[in-house]
């Protein structure tokens, strides 16, 4: 049996990063359709390139019962059409599973789904400390003009469902209006 050991890493709280952290990348390319505008994620890729949305700085530790797996993510200030940057958004794939996120720097906002329906929008800045309970699928924006970085928590067996979001997608998106963030009602659902 795998036994963790005690280990401290550093956050850059200007930045978001944790040094020494496992990195994983999502770029546009990754985030097909996840958008409402898929012509204009093509549009983009097509003449700027495949833009970064967002990073993940993990911890490296096992996902099994008992061991909290901990990272940051930095979802880079933009749009696709008139919505802005955000992560995939998942499901946990033990739906009882809860989690726990910490505004770093920027801001943005934290959508919450239970899969019947109901939607949440909590706004995030620095020092906001946002619940998932159990059973809410979430997904984090970015509404500002930097980048917009998070720390999570949630138990190691937990496990990611993606799948439930990349076919319907969530009931709301944010977009910009007038340069401020609205939630509408999503066309595809
Ligand atoms: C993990 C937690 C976050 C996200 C990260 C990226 O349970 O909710 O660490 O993994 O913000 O989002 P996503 O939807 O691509 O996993
Ligand atoms: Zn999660």
């Amino acid at each position: 049996m795998f036994n963790a050991k005690p280990f401290g890493l550093q956050i850059n709280f200007n930045s978001g990063m944790i040094n020494g952290a496992k990195l994983s990348q999502r770029r546009l390319s990754d985030m097909r359709g996840l958008y409402a505008d898929s012509a204009a994620l093509e549009q983009i890729i097509s003449t700027e390139g495949d833009r970064l949305v967002y990073e993940v700085f993990a911890a490296d530790l096992p996902e099994t019962e008992g061991n909290i797996l901990y990272c940051t993510t930095v979802i880079q200030p933009g749009q696709v059409g008139n919505e802005y940057h955000m992560t995939k958004g998942h499901y946990h794939a033990r739906r009882d599973r809860a989690e726990i996120y910490v505004g770093i720097a920027g801001n943005g906002q934290l959508l919450l789904q239970l899969e019947a329906g109901t939607l949440r929008a909590v706004p995030m800045g620095p020092g906001t400390a946002a619940y998932v309970p159990p059973y809410w699928g979430h997904r984090t924006v970015n509404t500002g003009a930097v980048p917009f970085s998070f720390f999570a928590a949630w138990p190691g067996d937990a496990g990611h469902d993606y799948g439930a979001i990349a076919e319907v997608g969530f009931g709301k998106l944010l977009v910009a209006h007038d340069g401020q963030p609205v939630l509408i009602d999503n066309p595809r659902r």
